[in-house]
This record gives structure tokens, C-alpha cells and sequence, in this order.
């Protein structure tokens, strides 16, 4: 037993190294057990491939002939001319040659045959064996081993892609090709034509005469075979989910054991197979290291990289932010979770192949980031950007000063609200003691507007750390625009501006309606303030609220800013 098992081993190992570029690492999988997920080592994603097996082993076949019921005399003859006959007999376990035997474990000194029907001569008939795998698996070779030495003069390997429903041919045998499947035993394989079966001519080749097995290799002398990771058409060509094998015809008897056509009787007409191997992998597209049965009792890949689907061969929900692909050796080309915009996007979903996510009206951007053309930001939620004609007349001079030579312009005419980290989907400030609090909790109006502590004139320089901004700036302007209300600043100098969104002279600023009705802050047109506030909920522009510092400019401030201005510099905040 353990030669026979050596003997598998060593079969094995030719056809890995040999016919599958893609292996050698699986292969040295095979033997190195590890805990740790090959699909992700040490943090990082990486190409992960099932182990290579015989996918056709223990699965049944079916066979469209099979010998035995009724029960049948057969005759084979052996090396030294004699003739032995034996009954096919379904019935009977010792003389049955049922289908399963061409899955069975593969003893050389114990073979296990499927044998055929006997056939006349005269009435030659097409004989198939049909493999389901049940799943796309990537093949890498298909081989027969011939129990008698009849073998067909004519035969072709085909797979399928869907279950059965359509089938590709892969590859012929034929004493005569051109005759048979009109098909010239001397075609090559191009760059050009790498999904064409070729006709091996039987005559000129050892495969049907003398040996007892014919190996198809689907990769050999397919020129992008050592560029299988690039290579779709291989990649499809390989692929498949049945693999079905026709003999169609039965060879003369060889002058060696046959001497004259009379012994070629009825008795001695059938096929005979003991072994039907399909190497190959269940297909998961680099993205997962086994297939599992899943709850359905079908056979699925284990997906790893945020991807999904039988074959690992899709993004799962809400991992759409950039197009499906196969992991490479380079790459694992994981799924990465859709970015849409908190605010700016209806949703966490996006567009399975574009990465689109679904925007509010007037918005745009692939994660909804940014103001149509036309549009301007507001500070709403529901709506945050809305038509520029709604504005006032007043507001649209200012708007078209604010924006005409702004760095957030894009080129196709739409405004960018955030090229940052995505902000919170609410105003989320933290307050001095570190502490964080929502400042739209709904909670008493009166007792909303009895917090008001930071409007205050107390200069800390903790108040200043804490702030997106502090800028010395004139009110110049004033819109209701509903919930919102903005004034238009003129920036006299910046202090403190954490990620440069002040780029402009004037600016507008947003308050609340509701902090605008506590008075906190209260700002009048044509004074000038100090403020320290935090930016809105996209990070663009300056909003001030009743946790901002709103303080009447006086001259001496100046001098403490600045000196706020150096410490935070030396990185004293
Ligand atoms: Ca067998």
C-alpha cells in the first residue's frame, strides 16, 4: 500500500510542477500546517488559493453505457494471446463495472474498471462519461487510464461553465483528425487563439496506442500559462464546472494481441476505463483558502477580503468602494468598505462596479462630497447644498466673491465640501474638560440656552487648543437662510486655522437658529469680534455655536493671541 500511495504522491507532483505555474507555493502549502490565515498574514491581505486536489475523486459519474444489466459475456485477451472472457454483471458486486469505479481510490495492483456495453461493429455508438463537480473549480489536467487494451480510435474531452447547459470542447484525440473533428492535428496555439482545442493525432502520438493513460494538460503549450494571473482568457479557459469525456469509436484490435479481424468479435467490443482524475482547485479567485459545504449542502469558497458569491467572485454589501478583482500575487485586490459621505450620501451603499454611492439632491462626487455646479453648501443635514437662486440677492454677491476664486473649485464646476477624513453625522464637539457632548441633544430650549458658558471673556489657552480656529473678523453681511443662519465675515487676521480652510478674505460663518435665538453667539453687522469656534460637520467651512468663544475685538487681545499663536506652534497644545 504505501508504494501505491508513493506512487499517487509522485503522479501528483509531476502535474503540480509541471502544468500549474500557480502552485508552487499551494504545493508547499500542503505539507506546512499553520494557524495562521493564509489569506492575511501579519495584518496585510494576500492572495489565498484552495489546496490542489482530484476533484473527480469519490464523485460520481455517469456513464451512458454501462455493461451488466442485463448480465453480459465479455472477452479481453491477453499479452500472450490468450483469450480471457468473464460476465458483467450488475447484480453482483464481484462482476459488477459500475461508474464509481473510475473515482475510486486508484490501486495499480488492484484495478477497479467501468466498462461499457459490448458494441457490433457495424453499429457503433457514441459513449460518454459526464463528471459534475457541482462548482466552478480551475482545472489543470484531466486524465484517463484505459483498463483493456481497446482504447477509442476517437474521443474529445469537453467542460462546461454552467452547470451542464452548454459545453466547450477542450481537447481531441482522433487517428485522424482532420477527418474526424475537421480539425489539423498540426494547428498551434497563439497569443491570438489561447481558448482553442486542439486535435492530437493518435497515429503520430503514444497517448491512445501504447500507454494506458492519456493526461490532458489544459495549460500545457498555451503561451500566457506563465502569465495566469493576468491572463482572463486562461483564467475562464481552465474554468469549469463538468468536465464530460465521448469515445467515438473503437479502435482496431493492435496486430499484437489481435492477429486477424475475426477476433475482433462483438465480445471484445467495449470501452474501459479504471481511473477518471480531474486535477485542479475550487475556484475562489484568490480570495479564499478552502470551499466549505455551505447551509444549502452546496459547495462554496470560504470568501476572505470583503468578498462574497460562490467564487469569491463579488464585493459583499457595503464593500463596493472600487471594482471587484482577483487577487494576485502582488495584490490581494480585497473589497474596501463604501466611503460614502455621512452627510452628503443617502446611505452606506454604493454601486457594485463604480463605487458610486447614492447622493442627496444637488450633491455629487463618488462619495457624495461635494455641491453640484450651480449648488452651494449649507449647513444642513437634510439638505447641505441646496440651489444657488434660493439664496438672497445679497447672499449671491457675497456667494459669487467667496467661491470665484476658492481652491475647493472643482474643474467640472462643483464645489468640494470635504477632501478630509469624513466628519461626524452630527455636530459632535468636545467641550475644555476633554469631555464629548452632542450639541443638538434634544433638550429644553431654556435650559439649551441657560449653558452659554463660552460666551465668555475669559482667555484660556486651553479655549484657543481646543478650537478649529481663531480669527480677528469683521460682520459684514447677514442671511436667514431657515435653520441656518450665516454671516459673512471679513477675515482681519488668522490666529489659528487647524486644517487651512480660511483661504479667502471674506468668509461665511454658520449658526445655528436655535443658538442664534439663546443669543449665543450674538454677532452685529459691522463690529468686530475675536472668534474661536470649531468647523462644520464636513470639516469645510467655519461655524460658530454656543460653545464658541465670541468676544468684542479690543486691541490688547492681539498681543495674547499671538503669544497663544507661538505656543501652539511649539507644540504646547
Ligand atoms: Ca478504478
Amino acid at each position: 500500500m504505501s508504494s501505491y500511495y508513493c506512487s499517487i504522491v509522485i503522479y501528483s507532483i509531476l502535474f503540480i510542477v509541471i502544468f500549474s505555474p500557480i502552485s508552487s507555493t499551494r504545493w508547499y502549502r500542503m505539507f506546512y500546517s499553520s494557524v495562521e490565515d493564509p489569506c492575511e498574514r501579519q495584518g496585510r491581505f494576500q492572495r489565498c488559493i484552495p489546496d490542489f486536489i482530484n476533484a473527480a475523486f469519490r464523485k460520481h459519474i455517469v456513464a451512458s453505457s454501462t455493461c451488466g444489466n442485463p448480465r453480459s459475456r465479455y472477452c479481453s485477451q491477453t499479452s500472450d494471446n490468450n483469450n480471457v472472457c468473464d460476465i458483467c454483471d450488475a447484480s453482483d458486486p464481484l462482476k459488477s463495472h459500475q461508474s464509481d469505479y473510475l473515482t475510486d481510490i486508484n490501486n495499480p495492483t488492484n484495478l477497479t474498471c467501468w466498462q461499457s456495453e459490448n458494441f457490433q461493429q457495424s453499429n457503433l455508438t457514441n459513449v460518454t462519461l459526464t463528471l459534475s463537480l457541482h462548482k466552478k473549480f480551475e482545472l489543470t489536467y484531466i486524465s484517463l487510464q484505459f483498463c483493456s487494451p481497446i482504447k477509442p480510435d476517437s474521443m474529445a474531452i469537453f467542460k462546461s461553465m454552467d452547470m451542464g447547459n452548454t459545453w466547450i470542447p477542450l481537447q481531441y484525440y482522433s487517428s485522424d483528425c482532420l477527418k474526424t473533428f475537421n480539425k489539423s492535428p498540426l494547428a498551434t496555439i497563439t497569443r491570438s487563439n489561447e481558448q482553442e482545442a486542439l486535435c492530437t493525432n493518435a497515429n503520430n502520438d503514444q497517448t491512445l496506442t501504447s500507454t494506458s493513460r492519456i493526461a490532458f494538460s489544459t495549460l500545457e503549450g498555451r503561451p500566457s500559462a506563465y502569465e495566469f494571473d493576468t491572463s482572463p482568457v486562461l483564467q475562464d479557459w481552465v474554468t469549469a464546472t463538468d468536465v464530460k469525456v465521448v469515445f467515438y469509436q473503437l479502435r482496431p484490435p493492435i496486430s499484437k494481441f489481435y492477429n486477424n479481424n475475426d477476433m475482433m468479435t462483438y465480445e471484445t467490443n467495449y470501452y474501459a476505463v479504471s481511473d477518471f482524475a480531474v486535477g485542479g482547485r475550487c475556484k475562489c479567485n484568490g480570495h479564499a483558502s478552502k470551499c466549505i459545504t455551505n447551509s444549502d449542502g452546496r459547495l462554496v469558497c470560504d470568501c476572505k477580503h470583503n468578498t462574497a458569491g460562490d467564487e469569491c467572485e463579488r464585493c459583499k454589501d457595503f464593500y463596493y468602494d472600487r471594482p471587484w478583482a482577483r487577487a494576485t500575487q502582488r495584490d490581494a485586490n480585497e473589497c474596501i468598505e463604501c466611503n460614502c459621505h455621512p452627510v452628503g450620501s443617502r446611505g452606506k451603499t454604493c454601486n457594485q462596479t463604480t463605487g458610486q454611492c447614492v447622493c442627496k439632491d444637488g450633491v455629487t462626487g463618488l462619495r457624495c462630497d461635494r455641491c453640484l455646479k450651480g449648488y452651494q453648501q449649507t449647513k444642513s443635514p437634510v439638505a447641505p447644498c441646496i440651489r444657488t437662486l434660493e439664496l438672497s440677492p445679497i447672499y449671491s454677491i457675497y456667494q459669487d466673491d467667496a467661491y470665484s476664486s476658492s481652491n475647493n473649485r472643482e474643474d467640472d464646476g462643483t464645489y468640494s465640501y470635504n477632501q478630509q477624513s469624513p466628519p461626524q453625522s452630527s455636530t459632535v464637539i468636545p467641550s475644555d474638560n476633554g469631555d464629548v457632548s452632542d450639541s443638538r441633544s434634544a433638550i429644553d430650549q431654556s435650559q439649551y440656552c441657560g449653558a452659554c458658558r463660552y460666551y465668555s471673556k475669559r482667555l484660556h489657552f486651553k479655549k484657543y487648543c481646543k478650537r478649529d480656529y481663531t480669527i480677528h473678523a469683521r460682520v459684514t453681511n447677514r442671511h436667514d437662510g431657515g435653520q441656518w443662519i450665516s454671516y459673512l465675515l471679513t477675515i482681519l487676521r488668522v490666529y489659528k486655522d487647524r486644517l487651512n480652510r480660511i483661504q479667502e478674505t471674506e468668509q461665511w460663518v454658520w449658526i445655528s437658529r436655535k443658538d442664534i435665538q439663546c443669543n449665543c453667539p450674538r454677532l452685529k453687522i459691522d463690529h468686530e469680534y475675536l472668534l474661536m469656534g470649531f468647523y462644520d460637520q464636513m470639516q469645510t467651512s467655519l461655524s460658530l455655536d454656543r460653545t464658541s468663544v465670541v468676544i468684542e475685538w479690543r486691541e490688547r487681545m492681539e498681543q495674547r493671541m499671538v503669544r497663544f499663536r507661538r505656543l501652539e506652534l511649539n507644540k504646547k497644545c
